[in-house]
C-alpha cells in the first residue's frame, strides 16, 4: 500500500511536478530532468522503438509514474483475461526481463507471472526459447514497458514475448507471424519507422492476421504516418497527455504522437473520415506523454524504476484491453472502434495538436493533426472507457 500511495500521489502531480520528481538513469550529479528516446532514430526498413524515458536527477527509489491502479481508473479497465495470451513483439534481448517483470508485479500487488509457471514465455523470432537475441539497452527498456503495461491492464493474461533478431522490419514482421503461430490472442507492436516508405507494401503481409488483433504504436515524432501503424489491417494507437482532474481524468493530444494519411496504403471501407483518401491514422489512443508517463521497472544497464511514455506505452494498453474483451478472435483490423464508438465507450479528446513538432509539416489545421470533437487523427475515436468500444458486435 505504501508504494501505491506514492504512485497515486505522483499521478496527481502536474506535468511540471512529475518531471521534477521523476529522475532516473543518470548519475546523481546529472540533475536536469529531460526526456529522450529509448532507441536511436533509424531509417526504413529498420524500425525504432517508440519509448521515451525521463532521464536526469538520479535513480528513483520508488515508482513515480502511473501504475496499474491509475490506468485501471483512467480507462475503467475491467477484470478478466483468463486464458488470453498477450503477444509482445520487440527487437533484441533483455537479460533481466523476467526479473524486472517480477519486481513490477510484486510491487503493485499483481500475481506472479514467470516462465516456470507458464505465464511468461520468451522466444526468439523462430519461436525457440534459445538462443535469444543479443541484448540492447534501449529495446530492453521497451520490452519491459510492454510487459509492464500488459500486466497492469490484464494481470490474468499470459504473456508471450517474441524477440526479433534485429530492428529490421523483415525480422520484426517474422516475429509477429511467430507470435500468432504460437497462440497470441493479440500482438502488441511498439515500434515503427516514424515515416512511410514505398517498400512498406512488401512488408505489410506480416501484419495481416484476422482473429488476432495486431496493435501498433503511431510513432513519437509528431504529425507523420508511421509503418506498420499505416497498415489498414492493424489498430493504430496514438497518444495523449493524461492528467487527473477533480473527480476523474482528462486528456489532450500528446504533441509527440504520430497521425496522418497514408501515402501508400489504401483506405479500408470502415474508415469514413472526409479528408484522407488513403488509410487514416489513428484508430484509438491512450496515455503516451512521458511527462505524464507510466511507471516501468528496467534494470538492464539501467537503474530500475523509470517514468516512460511514447506511443510505446499506449499500444500495449490497447492490446491488453482487446484481450480483456474475450472477443479477439472476431477482430480483424482497426475497424472495431470505428464501428462501435459511442460517448460511453470512449473519452473523446477534443484539444491539442501534433503540429508543430520536430519533424512535422502542416496538416491544414483540421482533424488530421488536431484534437476535435469526435474522430481525430492524433487520438482516433478517443481513449477507451471500458472495453465496450473495443468489442466487436455480436455475430448475427
Ligand atoms: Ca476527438
Amino acid at each position: 500500500m505504501r508504494v501505491r500511495t506514492v504512485a497515486l500521489a505522483l499521478g496527481a502531480a502536474s506535468t511540471v511536478a512529475a518531471l521534477t520528481l521523476a529522475g532516473i538513469e543518470n548519475a546523481a550529479a546529472d540533475t536536469a530532468p529531460r526526456i529522450r528516446n529509448a532507441c536511436p532514430s533509424v531509417a526504413p526498413p529498420k524500425a525504432m522503438c517508440f519509448a521515451q524515458v525521463v532521464v536526469g536527477g538520479g535513480p528513483l527509489a520508488a515508482p513515480a509514474g502511473f501504475g496499474p491502479a491509475d490506468l485501471t481508473s483512467a480507462y475503467q479497465i475491467p477484470a478478466g483475461g483468463s486464458g488470453q495470451v498477450a503477444g509482445v513483439v520487440d527487437a533484441y534481448g533483455d537479460p533481466n526481463l523476467e526479473a524486472d517483470l517480477a519486481t513490477y508485479r510484486s510491487t503493485y500487488g499483481l500475481p506472479a507471472c514467470t516462465t516456470a509457471d507458464g505465464c511468461l514465455r520468451i522466444v526468439n523470432q523462430a519461436g525457440d526459447a534459445s538462443p535469444l537475441p543479443a541484448p540492447d539497452t534501449g529495446w530492453a527498456l521497451e520490452t519491459s514497458l510492454d510487459v509492464d503495461m500488459v500486466s497492469a491492464v490484464c494481470p490474468a493474461c499470459r504473456i508471450l514475448v517474441v524477440q526479433a533478431d534485429s530492428n529490421g522490419l523483415d525480422q520484426l514482421g517474422s516475429a509477429v507471424d511467430t507470435a500468432v503461430r504460437l497462440g497470441a490472442t493479440v500482438v502488441s507492436n511498439s515500434y515503427g519507422t516514424g515515416v512511410e516508405f514505398a517498400g512498406e507494401t512488401d512488408l505489410e503481409s506480416h501484419y495481416v492476421h484476422p482473429g488476432h488483433p495486431i496493435v501498433v504504436s503511431a510513432g513519437d515524432i509528431g504529425y507523420s504516418a508511421s509503418f506498420p501503424a499505416a497498415s489498414p489491417h492493424v489498430t493504430a494507437v496514438g497518444g495523449t497527455t493524461l492528467t487527473r482532474s477533480a473527480g476523474g481524468w482528462s486528456e489532450t493530444v500528446w504533441p509527440g504522437t504520430g497521425s496522418g494519411c497514408s501515402a501508400y496504403l489504401p483506405k479500408p471501407a470502415w474508415q469514413t473520415d472526409p479528408h484522407c483518401p488513403m488509410r487514416m491514422l489513428n484508430d484509438v489512443a491512450a496515455v503516451a506523454d512521458p511527462a505524464t508517463g507510466v511507471s516501468v521497472q528496467d534494470s538492464y544497464q539501467s537503474t530500475g524504476w523509470q517514468v516512460v511514455g511514447g506511443t510505446s506505452a499506449s499500444a500495449p494498453i490497447i492490446a491488453a484491453m482487446y484481450a480483456l474483451t474475450g472477443a479477439a478472435s472476431r477482430i480483424n483490423d482497426g475497424s472495431v472502434p470505428w464501428l462501435r464508438h459511442s460517448a460511453a465507450a470512449f473519452r473523446d479528446v477534443t484539444s491539442g495538436s501534433n503540429v508543430p513538432g520536430p519533424y512535422s509539416a502542416t496538416c491544414g489545421g483540421d482533424y488530421l493533426c488536431t484534437g476535435t470533437a469526435g474522430y481525430d487523427g492524433p487520438t482516433g475515436w478517443g481513449t477507451p472507457t471500458g472495453v465496450g468500444g473495443l468489442t466487436p458486435a455480436s455475430v448475427g
